[in-house]
C-alpha cells in the first residue's frame, strides 16, 4: 500500500502574525517535518489567491471580514485578504521542510471561486488535479495535517474520503480557525464520512 502525507497550507498568513493567523499555527511545523520520513509521497498545498479574489472581504464594498455572502456555488465566508500570489504571506512558513515535497498543489487561483479543499474548489466540481496525481502514483492511504482543521484540512479530508481514499487527519498536527462552532461541525462531518481522527 502506498501512502501520502498531505500537508495543508502551512503558510505565513495562517501562522501567528499573519493576515489570517491561526492560534499555534506554527506549533505543528516541527511535528509535520518529523512525520515526512514515514511516507512514500509528500504533497504540500498552498492557498494561492489573485489580488482580486472574490473571497476577500475588501473586494466587496462595505463587507466586513468573516461575514457571509451567497456565491453562485453556495455560501462563502469573506476573509481578510490573505495568501496573495507571490507575497510573503503566501510563502511556506520558514520552518517547513518544503524540500521533501514531491508535489506542491496550489488552489484558489481563480478569482471567482474559493477552494478550501485540496481536491475540488468550493463548487465541489472543479478538480485541482490532486486526485489524478495520487492515483497515478498508486496512493491509497492519506494522512492529512495542517491549517486550518475546520476549513482546508476538513474539506480536503471529506473530499478524499468521498473519492475512496483511506483518510486519517492528524488532529494533533492541525490547528483550527473555529468560526462559530466550525471546528465541532467539521469534526462531526469527518467522523460521519469515515475519516479517522488521530
Ligand atoms: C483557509 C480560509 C481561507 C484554510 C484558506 O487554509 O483553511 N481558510 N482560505
Ligand atoms: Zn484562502
Amino acid at each position: 500500500m502506498t501512502n501520502a502525507l498531505i500537508v495543508i497550507d502551512i503558510q505565513n498568513d495562517f501562522c501567528p502574525g499573519g493576515a489570517l493567523g491561526v492560534a499555534q499555527g506554527d506549533a505543528i511545523v516541527a511535528g509535520i517535518n518529523a512525520l515526512m520520513a514515514d511516507f512514500d509521497a509528500v504533497v504540500l498545498t498552498q492557498d494561492w489567491h489573485p489580488a482580486n479574489h472574490s473571497s476577500f472581504a475588501d473586494n466587496h464594498a462595505g463587507a466586513a471580514p468573516y461575514s457571509m455572502i451567497e456565491m453562485p456555488y453556495g455560501p462563502q465566508v469573506l476573509w481578510p485578504r490573505h495568501c496573495v500570489q507571490g507575497s510573503d504571506g503566501a510563502a511556506f512558513q520558514g520552518g517547513l521542510n518544503s524540500d521533501r515535497a514531491d508535489m506542491v498543489i496550489r488552489k484558489g487561483f481563480r478569482p471567482e471561486i474559493d477552494s478550501y479543499s485540496a481536491f475540488f474548489e468550493n463548487d465541489h466540481k472543479t478538480p485541482t488535479g490532486l486526485d489524478g496525481y495520487l492515483r497515478n502514483r498508486c496512493v491509497t492511504k492519506l494522512v492529512l495535517a495542517g491549517l486550518a482543521t475546520d476549513f482546508c484540512v476538513g474539506f480536503s479530508a471529506l473530499d478524499a474520503a468521498s473519492l475512496g481514499f483511506d483518510v486519517t487527519v492528524r488532529m494533533d498536527l492541525s490547528r483550527a480557525i473555529d468560526l462559530d462552532g466550525s471546528l465541532a461541525g467539521m469534526v462531526e462531518k469527518m467522523k460521519a464520512a469515515g475519516v479517522v481522527l488521530a
